[in-house]
């Protein structure tokens, strides 16, 4: 820590004076006090001790041995050895951001969470998005379910909502945790593979396990490919409850819905960036902020008063069920907006610990075995991982709302507590720290009064019993080319699992008592012999059909953060770059001029434009949609350049929006291809138009069929 009263580095002060963000300004504030500034600062041991030589070891002789004795080199050397800490058992590798909360209106009907009562109030949050199998360095792009977990700071204490991008969970219970995570992380004898779940153990584990059945469909789906952080939906997952200020509870289910829409990649894509772009994801995040263009999402809740608990075809406390919007709809509760990157992701990302038993007043649990198992674990976990039970003290984990206790003491210790009286009640200090009673505002927590009259039994409710009516449901959602999508991906995964027996108990006992078809194509493409139907009677759903499910009713419907690449070389017109730059700029898109090489290109009538990067640089699948502008040398350029036909073939392979302009036609002739509703030749603004819609559609699924016979 420099001498100096640390201050933020100028660049995040400039940030804090542009944008208003209300009372988050007190997180600020708190993790300024520990935020470090080396600027125009001596370079000193951890003591204090000013450093005269860095270069060189205190040795005996110039080239002697070195001494003992040299304390500037032990104590940088051992603070090195010891600078990693235990990665998550579960989520290792994620990414995080700074940001607020404010709620559209006062939701005090509903719940006393104060900050879901005040819409001027802006609450700071910390929020990290993850993956689920790989380890810190795995891919970003990877098949998995990604997590979403976001802390609020609330003036009554830490509210943590550790969610996920798929609204249901593989297990019903906790205590089968750790058996999930031992099946799907990478085989024990060669740690192979990173970052998927196409393996024997996993199958052999979820073919074992039918109430798997529902999420195993979401990850076979489209997503768990999401394009990006920002255009995933998050969910809460578990039933939670809302208390208001009479002590009303009902059950509610959190829902995090993009402004951008949700969409995903494609299967070849997520595998190519994997290797192209590892960061493919954090970067997105990173730069989406950088340039101002803030992750938005509205927070909403499916509110499930406490006299319908029982009125569904499935448990409410059941984790591996959903509930089908078009039975209770989405409340909408407030916007997130994410406007900070970390300064450190050691410090920030790294260290911030979530836990689902991290609530305030106004919000409770419920008995789903599941989040039970989960209130004990997330605290339990960070013991070893941040190395004690002081990690609440840590910046970015500690509350801006005080707190007082008579806790003491353990490893990494900061707080200096001043009084004398570590117990209650006490007179020596006046009694202080003292309760507080619940009240409709700013009370103590209290349980919510639920009556509970029953045996202790380990038992899983009967009311958990059918595994295989909402994966059904799922599949019914989705559109054609996602059930296309979900079968390929069953084909793939279960076409690395090397024992027979396990591919086919995961088609002829679970498949074939979700969908016939869906397990006929599975075992087609398998060479496993035709399965017959399912043995289980699979109750009917009302509704049988859940279009808020399928992503291909989740655009946004704008062109707003899409990415397109503008391939060119000497002798392009500059002119039609000058004009898509607009274009694209005016509806909120962005766009990067991509060369041969990473010199400069001259344009048709002089000018040197320098370029982003080079086609290889920046690979077709960093991007939505490619454009190519006219000019007659630059298209006889890329005619003749490999990697700019690779790049063009691979976006249309990946169904991306291509427009050709003016001579740039000519490559249809060289490509061997024909145009279609998102392969748009022309330079009018008809054209233009054209091309804007395709990328608002996200992909040409049309294509996809066709695709198929363009090389990976
Ligand atoms: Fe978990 C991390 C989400 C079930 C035990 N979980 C973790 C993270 C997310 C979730 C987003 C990463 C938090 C971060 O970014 O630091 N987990 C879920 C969801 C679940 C779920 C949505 C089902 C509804 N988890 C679950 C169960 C258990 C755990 C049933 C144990 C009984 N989860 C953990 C953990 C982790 C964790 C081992 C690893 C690192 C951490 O907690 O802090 O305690």
């Amino acid at each position: 820590m420099s001498s100096k009263k640390p201050s933020l580095p100028k660049s995040q002060l400039a940030g804090t004076d542009t944008l208003d963000r209300g009372n988050t300004n007190s997180k600020l504030q708190s993790l300024e006090t520990f935020r470090s500034d080396a600027s125009e600062q001596a370079l000193r041991t951890n003591q204090g001790v000013k450093v005269a030589d860095n270069q060189n070891t205190l040795k005996a002789g110039a080239r002697g041995p070195s001494l003992l004795e040299d304390f500037i080199m032990r104590e940088k050397i051992t603070h090195f050895d010891h600078e990693r800490i235990p990665e998550r058992v579960v989520h290792a590798r994620g990414t995080g951001a700074h940001g607020y909360f404010q709620a559209y209106e006062n939701h005090s009907a509903l719940t006393k969470a104060g900050f879901l009562r005040d819409p001027g109030k802006k609450t700071p949050v910390f929020v990290r998005f993850s993956t689920v199998q790989g380890p810190r360095g795995s891919g970003d792009t990877v098949r998995d379910v990604r997590g979403f977990a976001v802390k609020f700071f609330t003036d009554e204490g830490n509210f943590d909502l550790v969610g996920n991008n798929i609204p249901v969970f593989f297990i019903q219970d906790a205590v089968k945790f750790p058996d999930f995570v031992h099946a799907v992380k990478p085989e024990p004898h060669n740690e192979i593979p990173t970052g998927a779940s196409a393996h024997d153990t996993f199958w052999d584990f979820v073919s074992l396990q039918p109430e798997s059945a529902h999420m195993v469909m979401w990850v076979m789906s489209d997503r768990a490919i999401p394009k990006s952080l920002r255009s995933m939906q998050g969910f809460g997952v578990n039933t939670f409850r809302f208390i208001n200020a009479e002590g009303t509870s009902s059950f509610v289910k959190f829902h995090w819905q993009p402004t951008v829409g949700t969409c995903s990649l494609v299967w070849d894509e997520a595998q190519k960036l994997a290797g192209k772009d590892t960061d493919f994801h954090r970067r997105d995040l990173w730069e989406s902020i950088e340039s101002g263009d803030y992750p938005e999402w509205e927070l909403g809740v499916q509110v499930i008063v406490e006299e319908n608990e029982h009125k569904f075809d499935f448990d409410i406390l059941d984790p591996t069920k959903l509930v089908p919007e078009e039975l209770v709809p989405i409340t909408p509760l407030g916007k997130m907006v994410l406007n900070r990157n970390p300064d450190n992701f050691f410090a920030e990302t790294e260290q911030v610990a979530f836990c689902p038993g991290n609530i305030v007043p106004g919000i409770d649990f419920s008995n789903d075995p599941l989040l039970q198992g989960r209130l004990f674990s997330y605290t339990d976990t960070q013991l070893s991982r941040l190395g004690g039970p002081n990690f609440h003290e840590l910046p970015i984990n500690r509350p801006v709302a005080p707190f007082h206790n008579g806790q003491r003491d353990a490893m990494h210790r900061s707080t200096i507590d001043k009084g004398r009286a570590s117990y209650e009640p006490n007179s020596i200090d006046g009694g202080w720290p003292k309760e507080t009673p619940p009240a409709a505002e700013d009370g103590g927590f209290e349980s919510h009064n639920e009556r509970i009259d029953a045996h202790k039994i380990r038992q899983r409710s009967p009311s958990f019993s059918d595994h295989f009516s909402q994966a059904r449901l799922f599949f019914n959602s989705m559109s054609k080319h996602e059930q296309e999508h979900i079968i390929a991906a069953y084909s793939f995964e279960l076409g690395k699992v090397e024992r027979e027996a396990i591919r086919a108990r995961q088609v002829n006992e679970i498949l074939a008592n979700i969908d016939l078809e869906l397990a006929k194509r599975v075992a087609q493409n398998l060479g496993l012999p035709v399965p017959k139907a399912g043995t289980v009677e699979v109750p009917e759903l009302t509704p049988d059909h859940s279009p808020a499910l399928s992503q291909a009713n989740l655009l946004s419907g704008d062109i707003k953060t899409r990415k397109v690449a503008i391939l060119a070389a000497n002798g392009v017109d500059g002119r039609a770059i000058a004009g898509l730059k607009k274009a694209l700029e005016a509806e909120g898109a962005r766009a990067k001029l991509l060369g041969p090489t990473s010199a400069p290109v001259t344009t048709a009538d002089g000018k040197t434009l320098a370029v982003d990067a080079s086609m290889e640089g920046l690979p077709s699948v960093a991007f939505d949609a490619v454009f190519v502008p006219g000019g007659a040398k630059s298209i006889q350029a890329l005619s003749n350049d490999g990697v700019a036909l690779h790049y063009l073939l691979e976006a249309y392979k990946h169904l991306k929006a291509i427009a050709l302009h003016g001579e740039a036609k000519q490559l249809l002739d060289v490509l061997k291809l024909e145009v279609d509703a998102g392969l748009i030749v022309g330079d009018d603004a008809q054209a233009l138009k054209a091309f804007f819609n395709a990328i608002a559609h996200h992909r040409v699924w049309e294509r996809e069929p066709k695709a198929k016979a363009i090389p990976a």
